[in-house]
């Protein structure tokens, strides 16, 4: 069949909309019409070539809802008309990491999504005969895609897809953050680094455990009103400060953070996030995904002495058990989502979500098909 799809050809250079070439789902895959994808700093990254797994041509979008048209052979947990969030992290209930019950990081289909590929090593996308390649196990920014059956998430069809397609990465990234993998609890001092698209779900997260201290820190003066509409307490601007960035949340802090995001993608803001954390018991987590080659670092004395730095892959949920659930959350006014939907495109126009959100003058841009 053929598809309408926004196309990374190369890196660096604007999407292209064009009609592509899809083959129809194999065994244990379905088709997939994507009604709406959000478009997440992540797809940003791999097209600016920052991306070490990053391939082009491509068809990028990882945050997406849809309605499966058809399945292939051996597909048992969705049927056509079924409502779903395709899931860059899966859930395949089999393999060693699904079985630890200790992770979310699915490895079932792991090492050909990250080359572009279908599970069977094959792309299901081409243009004028040549491959394109897939994204992320998801490519949302197809009108139509292929995917595992395991790497969909069945949600309830009410829910609009207009909305819900930011479930698929940013809500359940800040949200999981907060309630799987850092675990914060009521009382508990939260420090917000980026309140972006991830940032500002990790505010409403610590807001709705019950945190006590929730602060903000944001280089763009306009996320103070931002973060404020989601919990947050006090807002730092580190380009407003005459001192150091982590001397002000130690004192803000009385000692230091219980908890700390990186929402950023940052290095250096990663190492000011773990040492704003409380000595003895201060818990970093990385969520921001950093340029190729980057790395991190601190004085070993800051471990230590105590504090604990880990890192979170789609906040630590498992697809198909968690994401229908924050779906209901979402339905039951649990979780806010509405208004930080700020642009509503075209697929003809999502080149310019890429720029509102380089401006910074996007929380989340959503495509509409
Ligand atoms: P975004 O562009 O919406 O937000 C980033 C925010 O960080 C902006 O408000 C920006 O002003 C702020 N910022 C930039 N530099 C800063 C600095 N030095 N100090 C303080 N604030 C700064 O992006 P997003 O969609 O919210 O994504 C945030 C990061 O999370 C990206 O790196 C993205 O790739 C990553 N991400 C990771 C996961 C995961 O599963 N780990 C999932 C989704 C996104
Ligand atoms: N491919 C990159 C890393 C990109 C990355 O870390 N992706 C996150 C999701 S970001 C969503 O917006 C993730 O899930 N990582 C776990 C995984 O298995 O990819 C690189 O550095 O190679
Ligand atoms: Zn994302």
């Amino acid at each position: 069949m053929k598809t309408r799809a926004a196309v990374a050809f190369e890196a660096k250079k604007p999407l292209e909309i064009v009609e592509l070439d899809l083959e129809g789902p194999k065994t244990g895959e379905v088709l997939v019409e994507i009604m709406a994808t959000g478009i997440c700093h992540t797809d940003a990254y791999t097209l600016d070539g920052l991306d070490s797994e990053g391939l082009f041509p491509s068809v990028l979008g990882h945050e997406g809802a849809g309605i499966v048209r058809e399945v292939g052979p051996g597909v048992s947990s969705v049927k056509p008309g079924d409502h779903v969030i395709p899931l860059y992290t899966p859930e395949c209930r089999q393999c060693k990491s699904c079985l630890s019950g200790k992770t979310n990081l699915c490895t079932a289909i792991r090492a050909t999504q990250g080359k572009g590929l279908m599970p069977d090593g094959t792309s299901r996308f081409s243009y004028k005969g040549e491959t394109i390649y897939h994204y992320m196990g998801c490519s949302t920014f197809s009108n139509f895609t292929v995917l595992p059956e395991i790497a969909v998430a069945k949600i309830r069809e009410d829910a609009p897809f207009d909305k819900s397609c930011y479930i698929g990465c940013g809500v359940t990234t800040g949200i999981g953050a907060v309630t799987n993998t850092a675990k914060v609890q009521a009382g508990d001092n939260v420090v917000v680094f980026g309140l972006g698209g991830i940032g500002l779900n990790v505010l409403q997260a610590a807001r709705m455990v019950g945190a006590s201290k929730i602060i903000g820190v944001d280089i763009n003066a306009e996320k103070e009103a931002w973060g404020r509409k989601f919990g947050m307490t006090d807002f730092v601007n580190p380009k407003e400060l005459k001192g150091d960035v982590v001397d002000e949340l130690v004192k803000l802090t009385e000692g230091g953070a219980d908890f700390t995001f990186d929402c950023t993608g940052n290095t250096i803001v990663m190492r000011q996030a773990l040492e704003a954390c409380h000595r003895g018991w201060g818990v970093s987590v990385v969520i921001g995904v950093a340029e190729a080659g980057k790395e991190i670092a601190t004085r070993p004395f800051q471990l230590v002495t105590g504090r604990v730095w880990k890192g979170t892959a789609f906040g630590g949920a498992k697809g198909r058990t968690d994401v229908p659930k924050i779906v209901d959350w979402y339905m039951n006014g649990k979780i806010e989502i509405d208004p930080m939907i700020t642009h509503t495109l075209s697929l003809e126009d999502i080149n310019k979500a890429f720029d509102l959100m380089h401006a910074g003058k996007s929380i989340r841009s959503v495509v509409v098909y």
